[in-house]
């Protein structure tokens, strides 16, 4: 009997003891002979990504990652030139397993040296990728090779460590998932999630490095809402949700209908009795968090920052306060010298949607709305770090179910249009 008939055999049984384990979650699979993973583990899922692919040699599981710059869409009608890893920004994320010995290439296709470093990782300090510190810097043409064991399971990232305040701000970031080989804590979803921001000038077409806070567009997975893809899980489902943050800035990430405990940092497990109950946790910069729980609500609920700034696309910041101002008067007058000259902002910035939905406001080249998702019931007047967590009784795949349709009696209504309504 291999290694492999033995794992797959326990780790069966352990799910069989999980109600649901397998719950259409569907087998990843593994070309590795010795290390595979248990066929009961929930596939992972990068939301607008994918996993690197790898070839064993010699039981050694072996990675290409090639530093390059690219063309990347946050959403239709925004493209700049980033740089990123194989074609994309987050790179492509490298799924192991505990115990797995890794090999990396390294290729360097970008105009200036670079390096990689693995964040939160334990190996050999010659592997560790801090260009000057640890190693050469590889340069332009240069490929590296990286090799260390990974003995710890958890959500971890890699970025260069070489003019990294350019590299990172350019997009230069992935996800490194390391699962255990026999999961204690068995989910049938499980989601990651890399956040980072961007400073994006109006009508320019390459991210701005300089900038150190006031960024103009806040991404999960290099995507803006609604362009990022919702979570889709059955109602009863245990779930995971694995989020970076190589951004410049904390995200508290908000969760509706659902309490999660935060069991992982990019140390690893954390203990069960040093978890409690949250909506809301923190993931700091340069960190990992890792929440589960248990989706027993069905609906369509909002998994977003809430810094409310980072559910915004491209907006000024450094603007005169309209709210409260009235300026209708002053539009024919100032049309006069400014043809096409709107004012807006006098009651509320919820009119922003309605505008460029309508054409009235023409944004800039390459620059998105402020707000740009839409719901059953109207404009959802957000954008950038949200998506929706989609939890159903009945489910034929997890593709998107579309929206929620909330049973008769169980939705907010209209019951006066009388401002001096008294119940
Ligand atoms: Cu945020």
């Amino acid at each position: 009997m291999t290694d492999r008939d033995t794992l797959s055999r326990r780790q069966l049984l352990l799910a069989a003891g999980v109600a649901g384990a397998a719950g259409g979650a569907g087998a990843a699979t593994d070309t590795g002979p010795a290390r595979a993973p248990s066929s009961s583990r929930a596939p992972l899922v990068t939301l607008n990504g994918r996993s690197l692919p790898f070839k064993m040699k010699g039981g050694v599981k072996e990675f290409h990652l090639i530093a390059e710059e690219i063309e990347h869409e946050f959403a239709p009608g925004t493209r700049i030139k980033a740089w990123g890893y194989n074609g994309s920004t987050p790179g492509p994320t490298i799924e192991a397993i505990e115990g797995d010995r890794v090999r990396i290439f390294v290729t360097n296709k970008l105009p200036e040296h670079t390096t990689v470093h693995w964040h939160g990782i334990l190996l050999p300090n010659g592997m560790d990728g801090v260009g000057g510190l640890n190693q050469p810097q590889i340069a332009p043409g240069e490929t590296y090779v990286y090799e260390f064991t990974l003995r710890e399971s958890g959500t971890r990232m890699y970025h260069p460590h070489a003019d990294e305040m350019v590299q990172v701000a350019m997009g230069m970031m992935g996800l490194i998932i390391i699962h255990p080989r026999v999961d204690p804590h068995p989910v049938q979803r499980d989601f990651a999630i890399l956040l980072h921001n961007w400073a994006v000038h109006p009508g320019t077409y390459r991210p701005d490095p300089s900038v150190m806070t006031d960024f103009n567009l806040w991404t999960m997975n290099g995507k803006v809402f609604p362009m990022i893809d919702p979570m889709v899980v059955r109602t009863g489902q245990r779930v995971r949700i694995r989020i970076g943050n190589l951004s410049m800035h904390e995200h508290p990430m908000h969760l509706h209908g659902a309490h999660f405990k935060v069991v992982g940092t990019d140390a690893g497990r954390i203990p069960e009795s040093a978890q409690w109950p949250m909506t809301t946790s923190l993931v700091p910069v340069g960190g990992t968090v890792d929440i589960e729980f248990t989706a027993s609500l069905p609906g369509d609920w909002a998994f977003h920052c809430h810094k409310s700034h980072h559910t915004m696309n491209a907006m000024g910041h450094e603007i005169p306060n309209p709210l409260g101002v009235k300026q209708r008067d002053l539009d024919p007058q100032i049309s006069k010298h400014l043809p096409g000259y709107f004012s807006m902002g006098e009651h509320g910035m919820a009119e922003h949607q309605v505008h460029t939905d309508m054409s009235f406001h023409d944004t800039p080249e390459n620059t998105l709305p402020m707000a740009m998702g839409k719901g059953p019931y109207g404009n959802l007047e957000m954008g950038g770090m949200m998506t929706i967590l989609k939890v159903r009784d009945r489910l034929q795949s997890y593709a998107d179910p579309g929206f929620y349709e909330a049973p008769a009696g169980t939705r907010a209504r209209r019951v006066s249009q009388d401002p001096n309504f008294k119940p």
